[in-house]
């Protein structure tokens, strides 16, 4: 496992002088819990602002640098000055309200930007003294946007990666900014830049187009000797973290006391005090159901958690007092004695008093004006282990696409929010079960911890962390080291790529077939004692059948996803075929097949794919954008991947790959068997990856591999292949 080095403005922990020293408290919070087990496990570095008081003197500073040098956390030191302008000034007065969508939040001139570019400098220079060759640098969010460029200048073979955590804003809207050409420079540093939902994907793309003038291939741009992916990972929480804590009996408890009696129903809004959050359109919104449906009043209560937020920030500080405004009205129009309609609590909640809070709820109130993702939405549907509750999720939150059950709302209509609210309080039991069961499957399944692991192995793929002095080349290489391999073992097992490995390429794939020479050499190398011949193969089961089913060999069509042995000769299919996806997603094929002239429609085993090679070029590629982005859209949490070929687009199950074809092996077995495995391309490296580390793996021709040797065509693995029915190579090679 390689290194992570995660960089984010903050480091996870508060720090406060104290009469004796400092004290460090860590923070919790669903970036710090997701990323804490990759902090540990890799044994990396956090690295970002600690946030401690400028003024501590040399006695507490060396205290916090020791504490924190033992949590692996290291501080980029900020003065306040540089804070003001870095993290007030830039990021929180001009990014934040321009890729919320909320100008009139901005300042009329945009300053500080030398701030900002000064402060990605500092964070670069402590990255890059840090980083050791080998590390996974991971950027996070919007007050770095700068940094993987600067990394890139100062770290050309680094594995970058960035996530961007609020929206990307609309191309019409992001080219307001003076300094758009940077940002978008600074980001491309990157190898790969996440985002939560395929619409950011989409206007980061078309900014990357209309600025500066990139063609972008959907998930990826092409840069003079690089390729920067682009990728949707939805971020998610500590499902079974909330879970465990919501069924523990003390907040079981705490959650019937705020229930009371039940003569009131509650509603609860859980937000940083935020102007995107649209608190005071959801207070309106309430105010007017009270208006319209006087029977709630005294039935009804709104809870409304705000934990202070950015309060040196001038739009905060007006923000509040509006809030503080709206609930004053609301309580003083409408309260009595005994009734309040409005419970609002300024402060931040410890955990278990939150998830007693969602709990207790009747109604969760999400509705931001815009939010990059929203955690609170997710956080309440894991804690609802009861399967009970209604959620209203506003449709300008991230989240929104994901948990399309819940009871969408648009935050800007606060008539329609009124009646939103409203039969969420009247929705039957049976309903509100309905609609919670799936969004619980939902966030269990894709929580943070899944969020972390898709976005590294992604990012760790880009460029595998192959040996460092390269694989040796040249059939004399791989027949030595296949020769001491058999001197030591009984048995042989031959895994052979087809396309590319065993025959050369052609202009179409039909003119693939094997040769007689081939034939002839694949079935003396199955009639050779103790040996068992694959071959494997993306091609579909038919062809492989028609082209090489004479012969005693094991055959693996469509990567492994359909395989058959050379006794029985049954294809038999891996065992995640089928799933729910494969009809709608037909349907779409074929709706697209009939709008597209000479485009076909592949039907395989497990796969779809999608065939424009005869259709009119500049429709088929249109077309085939569009497939991929409503592809994207509809299965971004099933279990399947999107692949896009030449003039091809292929829909398969995700996680069954050529490394699932080897057979296991017992210690034992695995001792007395030489293995050969021979491939050259992407997918073979799953199959080089799946092997003991003895065995002999063989990469055809150039690009980056796993592999222990490369050979450099068809021709050089018949020669090696060759030699393995000669007799000579079994003898006892000279050992001197
Ligand atoms: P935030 O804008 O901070 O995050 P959100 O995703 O809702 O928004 O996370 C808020 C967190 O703060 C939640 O974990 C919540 O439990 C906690 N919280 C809120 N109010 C609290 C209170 N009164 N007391 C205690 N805890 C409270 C940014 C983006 C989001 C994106 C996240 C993660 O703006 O859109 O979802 O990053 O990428």
């Amino acid at each position: 496992m390689s290194r992570l080095l995660i960089v984010a403005n903050r480091l996870p922990i508060t720090v406060t002088a104290t009469e004796t020293g400092v004290e460090v408290q860590r923070s919790m919070g669903g970036l710090a819990t997701g990323l804490m087990r990759p902090h540990e496990q890799s044994d990396g570095l956090w690295i970002g602002w600690s946030g401690a008081p400028d003024d501590l003197d040399a006695e507490r500073q060396a205290r916090l640098d020791e504490e924190l040098a033992a949590m692996r956390l290291v501080n980029v030191p900020l003065s306040s000055d540089q804070v003001t302008q870095f993290y007030e000034g830039f990021s929180n007065g001009v990014l934040w309200p321009l890729f919320h969508y909320l100008l009139d939040q901005m300042p009329l001139h945009v300053s500080h930007w030398e701030g900002y570019v000064e402060a990605n400098e500092a964070f670069a220079d402590v990255v890059a003294a840090h980083y050791r060759p080998g590390d996974l640098i991971w950027v996070h969010d919007y007050q770095l946007l700068l940094l993987p460029g600067l990394l890139r200048d100062r770290l050309p073979g680094a594995r970058i990666g960035f996530f961007l955590h609020i929206p990307f804003p609309s191309e019409e809207l992001f080219r307001t900014l003076p300094a758009r050409d940077r940002l978008l420079q600074g980001m491309l540093g990157a190898d790969l830049v996440g985002f939560h939902t395929p619409a950011y994907l989409r206007h980061f793309a078309t900014s990357l187009t209309d600025i500066l003038g990139h063609s972008v291939e959907i998930d990826r741009v092409q840069l003079p000797g690089r390729e920067v992916r682009l990728g949707v990972f939805p971020m998610g929480v500590d499902a079974a973290s909330f879970a465990a804590m919501a069924a523990d009996p003390a907040v079981e408890a705490e959650a019937r006391t705020i229930r009371g009696d039940g003569s009131a129903r509650i509603l609860v809004g859980v937000d940083r005090l935020d102007y995107t959050k649209g608190i005071p359109r959801r207070l309106l919104a309430y105010e007017r159901m009270l208006e319209i449906h006087p029977e709630l009043r005294k039935r009804v209560r709104l809870v409304q958690v705000a934990v202070p937020s950015r309060t040196n920030v001038g739009a905060y500080q007006d923000f509040r007092a509006l809030v503080d405004g709206l609930v004053g009205r609301i309580n003083g129009a409408f309260g009595t004695p005994r009734w309040v309609p409005v419970h609002y609590i300024f402060r931040a909640l410890s955990e278990s008093e939150l998830v007693a809070l969602y709990r207790a709820a009747d109604v969760m109130l999400v509705t931001p004006l815009r939010d990059g993702m929203n955690l609170v939405a997710k956080e309440f549907i894991a804690s609802r282990v009861d399967g009970d509750g209604v959620l209203v999720l506003s449709e300008f939150a991230g989240a929104s696409w994901e948990l399309p059950e819940a009871l969408q709302v648009n935050p800007y209509d606060v008539e329609g929010a009124a009646e939103v609210f409203y039969r969420a309080l009247g929705m039957p039991r049976e309903e509100r079960r309905a609609r919670l069961t799936p969004l619980r499957t939902r966030v269990q399944t894709f929580d943070v911890h899944r969020w972390v692991a898709s976005f590294l192995e992604q990012l760790s793929e880009l460029t595998p962390a192959g040996p460092r002095s390269g694989p040796a080349a040249g059939s004399v290489a791989v027949h030595r080291a296949l020769a001491w391999r058999l001197v030591e073992t009984e048995s042989l097992l031959l895994l052979l790529d087809y396309d590319g490995t065993l025959v050369p390429f052609t202009p179409t794939p039909e003119l693939a077939r094997p040769d007689r020479e081939l034939l002839a050499l694949l079935r003396a190398l199955a009639g050779r004692p103790d040996t068992e011949v694959h071959v494997v193969s993306g091609r579909p089961q038919n062809t492989l059948e028609e082209w090489l089913g004479e012969l005693p060999v094991w055959l693996h069509a469509e990567h492994g996803f359909v395989s058959r042995d050379p006794e029985t000769r049954q294809w038999v299919p891996a065992a995640e075929l089928g799933g729910s996806w494969r009809e709608p997603v037909l349907a779409i094929l074929r709706e697209i097949t009939q709008r597209t002239p000479g485009s076909l429609v592949e039907i395989k085993a497990a796969a779809l794919a999608w065939h424009y090679r005869m259709a009119d070029q500049e429709t088929g590629a249109r077309r085939a954008n569009e497939l991929r982005l409503h592809l994207n859209q509809l299965l971004s949490n099933q279990p399947v991947e999107i692949l896009a070929g030449n003039r091809v687009i292929e829909i398969r199950p995700y996680g069954v790959h050529k490394g699932r074809i080897v057979p296991p092996l017992t210690p034992e077995r695995q001792a007395a068997t030489a293995i050969l495995a021979i491939g050259d391309d992407r997918t073979d490296e799953d199959l080089f990856g799946a092997l003991p580390s003895d065995a002999i793996t063989v990469r055809v021709g150039p690009g980056a591999t796993r592999a222990r040797f490369r050979l450099d065509g068809v021709a050089a693995v018949r020669r090696v292949l060759h030699s393995l029915v000669e007799s000579g190579l079994a003898a006892v090679p000279d050992k001197r």
